[in-house]
């Protein structure tokens, strides 16, 4: 948790080093590579990862998420392309949740469906309520089983719904409906799972409630440490982990850099 909020800082704790716009995590150690601003990135680089995987002949499944969004993005069409035609284990979460922003997903794609997009590139596409942590859990196991087995990538389009703004710019009761939001309130995933785990006796009322409660207990405390932590990686780090040997070029920029942050302080405050 803790290394999660020092990358949504970007302070001097944080592993990518202020590199990355919050919640874009990349945790080198668990194979987690981060998401990418420029949507569908990810796509690609996944199906590389996977192709890559099978040459060295490892038992590793790729797995990528992106939104209804980024299904127009050339980078869609790229990665499962190259997944499906050299079977590789990969999997692709496309996470419908009806809008692009503002744009809904009738203005963004004309087939029945995004899981149907899969057929044409030679791959099983399979549609999954969303919302529904149980079928979630069934669709991408199997997809796994298949990758493991040798029988290539998987589509799973989630179908859900954005219940709030895609960003702080942005305003959908310009472009929403309000009574979707009550429709999809109903079928809210968290609570869904919890009247199932009820009516399953698999947790009581009281255990349900204590880890809810110390989630947001672990997050406050982990906000707090990560508080302590200093501002902002060091400005020369910016310099770091592209080359072995900086070029002479680069040197220059960094001292030149080096010389102006002691002067006047963090970049651009001047
Ligand atoms: C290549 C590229 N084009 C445009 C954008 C601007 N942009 C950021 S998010 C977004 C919409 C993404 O849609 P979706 O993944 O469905 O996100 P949601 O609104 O559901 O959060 C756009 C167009 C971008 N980040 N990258
Ligand atoms: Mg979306």
């Amino acid at each position: 948790m803790l290394r999660m909020v020092n990358q949504c800082f970007g302070n001097v704790a944080d592993e990518v080093k202020g590199r990355q716009m919050p919640v874009h995590y990349s945790f080198k150690d668990i194979h987690f590579f981060s998401i990418s601003s420029p949507l569908g990135t990810q796509i690609v680089q996944a199906a590389g990862a996977a192709y890559g995987m099978k040459l060295k002949g490892s038992k590793q499944v790729a797995m990528t998420s992106f939104g209804d969004g980024s299904s127009s993005e050339i980078d869609f069409h790229s990665g499962l392309n190259l997944a499906a035609v050299t079977k590789s284990p990969c999997i692709f979460m496309l996470e419908n949740n009806q809008y692009a922003i503002s744009v809904p997903s009738a203005k963004q794609s004309a087939s029945e469906s995004y899981a149907i997009k899969a057929a044409a590139y030679g791959m099983p596409g399979v549609q999954v309520d969303g919302n529904d942590v149980l079928a979630v859990y069934k669709v991408t196991a199997d997809a796994v089983e298949r990758a493991r087995n040798g029988e290539g990538p998987t589509l799973i389009e989630l179908v859900t719904f954005r219940m709030s703004a895609h960003s702080t710019s942005d305003d959908p009761s310009r472009y929403c409906p309000p009574e979707l939001f009550k429709q999809w309130a109903e079928k809210d995933p968290l609570k869904r799972y919890e009247a199932y785990l009820l009516k399953a006796k698999v947790m009581t009322q009281a255990e349900m409630d204590k880890v809810a409660k110390d989630a947001v207990a672990e997050v406050e405390a982990a906000i707090k440490e990560a508080e302590k932590n200093g501002p902002h990686p060091a400005p020369e780090t910016m310099f770091g982990d592209v080359y072995e040997h900086l070029p002479p070029i680069l040197e220059e920029q960094k001292a030149a850099m080096l010389k102006d942050f002691n002067e006047h302080g963090v970049p651009g405050a001047h």
